[in-house]
């Protein structure tokens, strides 16, 4: 990210990183914990925190409200990125510049280390988020957090890709699959910190929405860069897509559709920001990233 608002994300990164490292303690079972701190730590753009702690900054809230729930949302992205990268799904070698886990530590630890990590995801954030927040709201967001790791978000969202691997699908089913898949951590992540810093109703249903076009967003661009994007800026190998016939926005409406979608959605999103008076210029720094991203 190249602008003035460069130094403030780099150093909220290195911020959620330490955190990380602090919530994650390398304990008996060794081989367990390896496994999780190899996937989480070190790596990732960490959008998905920033873009909780961003939401509970704009609604009065504070970073360190927000950290615990930001870092429990970085676990459980890392660990759909574990789970996905399996033989049995997406079957990729590489995720973030390294081997993805189960090549570094098997396929067993690697399916362990995702199912301890979404139990963990929930803890750090219970264990670690002020005890003057009121319970109602530590519960709400617990069961949203519920909801986004299950049958109805992510879990729904990537069966609804695996048994559709070559098959072309309508545009309602594409549009669940991204939804669920993607749409989901970017919805929780952006609600979840309105919710902490006492968003009223109305505001918690325009962040939601502006996540959901932001999610779209970021997925079509990611489809993108499967095909524009190089293993080095990756970090995963490009070209699996087309490969393994997946449906995605370029497959089913073609580059250029999908180039001008992008664009689209984030002015779109931009504009439901200023519309609804929603004043955050690293939101909007975020949405630009995401239209132009490389990596
Ligand atoms: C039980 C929570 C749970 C999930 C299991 C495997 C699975 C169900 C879902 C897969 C979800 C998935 C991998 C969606 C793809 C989203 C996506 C485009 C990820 C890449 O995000 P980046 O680029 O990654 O932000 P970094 O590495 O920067 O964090």
């Amino acid at each position: 990210m190249l602008s003035k608002y460069n130094e403030y994300l780099n150093d909220l990164k290195i911020r959620i990183n330490n955190k990380l490292e602090e919530y994650i303690p390398l304990v008996y079972p060794e081989e367990l914990y390896k496994a999780i701190r190899y996937s989480v730590l070190d790596s990732g753009k960490r959008l998905r925190a920033i873009l909780c702690i961003e939401s509970c900054k704009v609604f009065n809230g504070t970073e360190e409200l927000a950290m615990p729930l930001a870092c429990g949302i970085e676990i459980l992205h890392a660990q759909s990125l574990i789970h996905d990268d399996l033989p049995c799904m997406d079957n990729d070698d590489y995720r973030r510049g390294k081997l993805s886990c189960h090549k570094q530590f098997g396929e067993a630890i690697a399916v362990l280390a995702g199912d301890a990590m979404i139990p963990l995801a929930f803890e750090i954030f219970i264990k670690h988020t002020s005890d003057k927040i009121e319970l109602y709201k530590k519960a709400k967001i617990l069961q949203n957090f519920f909801i986004t790791a299950g049958g109805q978000a992510l879990v729904g969202g990537q069966v609804v890709d695996v048994i559709n691997e070559g098959v072309q699908v309508s545009p309602e089913t594409l549009n669940y699959i991204h939804s669920n898949k993607t749409g989901a951590l970017y919805r929780f992540a952006l609600s979840s910190g309105a919710i902490l810093a006492d968003a009223n109703e109305n505001e918690i249903d325009v962040i939601t929405s502006f996540a959901d076009i932001l999610g779209l967003a970021f997925q079509i661009s990611d489809d993108i860069l499967d095909i524009t994007g190089s293993r080095e800026n990756l970090g995963k190998t490009p070209g699996k897509d087309l490969i393994q016939n997946k449906n995605t926005y370029p497959a089913i409406y073609g580059i250029n559709y999908s180039i001008n979608e992008l664009d689209r959605l984030c002015n779109m999103s931009i504009n439901l920001l200023k519309d609804n008076k929603i004043n955050s210029e690293i939101l909007i720094e975020l949405v630009n990233f995401i239209a132009k991203r490389v990596a």
